[in-house]
């Protein structure tokens, strides 16, 4: 079944200018790309984002990260890729969350390093399971940004869009 998942390129993976090698490892996927864009995040969309997360104690530094605030671009490209298997292939090759252990090869184990104050600089983000795809997509995209009908979406009168999620 196709499906699709939501990857960032988080702020030292812009800032080491980690783009391409990114999508190049991520292209081994054979998946699609159908949605990107450049965004700078907000502190809504920061702890929407990791809203799971927010009882750890490394939460704060974890907002200022994605916030770009530890590099001087603040930044994060976000994408969708779609594809049978998409959440498993990308989580795969993205390699675990803590850099220092993730697969040597993986994204994470290649170009990830933890900072001596103790973050986890792990270049890129990927959807764990279709729950948390759907929710972050849907956060990051609006329906017309994305070039396939992934979720329902409705009609809407707001300025400057023609469709919202449903
Ligand atoms: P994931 O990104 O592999 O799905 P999550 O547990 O969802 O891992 O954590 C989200 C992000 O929070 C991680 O990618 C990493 O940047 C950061 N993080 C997770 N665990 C730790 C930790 O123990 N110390 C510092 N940062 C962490
Ligand atoms: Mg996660």
């Amino acid at each position: 079944m196709k499906e699709a998942t939501l990857v960032l390129v988080k702020p030292d993976g812009l800032k080491k200018s980690l783009t391409g090698n990114v999508l190049t490892r991520l292209s081994e996927t054979k998946l699609e790309i159908v949605a990107a864009k450049i965004v700078r995040v907000d502190d809504k969309l920061a702890r929407e984002h990791y809203r799971g997360l927010s009882k750890e104690p490394f939460f704060e530094e974890l907002i200022q990260y994605i916030k770009g605030e530890l590099h001087e671009r603040k930044k994060v490209m976000a994408m969708a890729y779609y594809g049978g298997g998409a959440i498993r292939k990308v989580r795969e090759i993205a390699g675990g969350t803590n850099p220092e252990k993730a697969d040597s090869i993986s994204i994470r184990g290649q170009y990830g390093r933890i900072t001596t104050k103790g973050i986890y600089e792990n270049v890129i983000h990927a959807s764990t399971d279709q729950r948390d795809a759907e929710r972050e997509i849907k956060l990051w995209f609006q329906p017309d940004e994305i070039i396939v009908d992934l979720y329902p979406t409705k009609a809407t009168a707001a300025e400057g869009t023609r469709q919202a999620w449903a």
